[in-house]
């Protein structure tokens, strides 16, 4: 972890990427909450049928700190995330977090997680380390969160308890180390994918707790098809990192061995290989 400059911590530029469909009755709230915090926003809409796209659109037009980025069409949180990742490196982010527009997190939370970057490289919201909490979620509900953060941390080999929450602050040397070009999960699927990629390219990833509430308004995009998902590529990129981890081996016996001059004989046999 290179720390950054305490002259600099000042000066972060941090922005707030809030991923909505179908959520014209949180949209105009949660970015509120946000402005008057004085925390950018990016809003990123899948061209929302309710009009969520167009009510951002006004609200980017009265306050300065929110931009809005349309995407024609629904294709899940991980790419709507992923455009929002680039667009503010693109626009020199320090900091760049995720955060659901439904008013599940606390926008008094940012500055918590701004504030404990300080000594992490990715810092997570997280409902299930001491302090966390979940309110009105059903008996379903919660089995499905915490039974899919316990399967995700147990084939992983990880030992962070939220792995599959939508409230996180990234470190911008993360997301430029990461290939986020190689991320393709779409659902929950996509929280554990950027923070498994993060723990093993070597970043600090650190649980604060967070109080989450579930939405008063609208509705969940959970589905099956999400839960599926992340059923299979939990063990899918742990298999991707164990092969990875095999080819490097032989690559890096090759490097440690000087390898002795060839004989002119075996210079000039016909090799076997493309
Ligand atoms: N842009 C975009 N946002 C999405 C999509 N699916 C979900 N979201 C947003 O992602 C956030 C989390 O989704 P939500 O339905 O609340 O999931 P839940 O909290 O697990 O029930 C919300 O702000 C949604 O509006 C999508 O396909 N595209
Ligand atoms: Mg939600």
């Amino acid at each position: 972890m290179s720390k950054i400059d305490p002259k600099r911590r000042g000066a972060l530029k941090s922005v707030v990427c809030l991923p909505t469909y179908n959520e014209r009755e949180n949209v105009e709230r949660i970015v509120r909450a946000l402005a008057q915090r004085g925390i950018s926003v990016l809003v990123i809409d899948d061209n929302s049928p309710d009009g969520t796209g167009e009510l951002a659109n006004c609200l980017a037009a009265e306050l300065e700190s929110v931009e809005v980025l349309h995407r024609e069409r629904k294709e899940g949180l991980g790419p709507a995330y992923l455009a929002g990742f680039r667009h503010a490196l693109a626009n020199g982010a320090d900091l760049v977090l995720e955060m659901d527009a439904d008013l599940s997190h606390d926008p008094a939370d940012v500055e918590r997680l701004i504030e404990a970057t300080r000594d992490a490289d990715v810092v997570l919201g997280s409902r299930y380390v001491n302090g966390g909490s979940i309110a009105n979620w059903g008996r379903t509900r919660r089995f499905v969160s915490a039974g899919g953060s316990f399967y995700a941390r147990l084939l992983l080999g990880v030992r962070i308890r939220d792995l599959t929450g939508g409230f996180k602050c990234y470190r911008r040397e993360v997301l430029e180390t990461l290939d986020l070009d190689a991320v393709t999960s779409r659902g929950y699927a996509f929280q554990i994918e950027t923070t498994y990629r993060a723990l093993r390219a070597g970043f600090r990833v650190v649980e604060i707790p967070i109080a989450f509430a579930d939405r008063q308004h609208g509705g969940s995009k959970m589905s099956r098809k999400i839960v599926l998902e992340a059923m299979w590529r939990v063990p899918a990129l742990r298999l991707r990192a164990l092969i990875g981890r095999l080819q490097q081996r032989p690559r890096e016996r090759g490097i440690a061995k000087p390898v002795a001059p060839p004989t002119s004989a075996a210079a000039s046999a016909p090799r076997n290989r493309p």
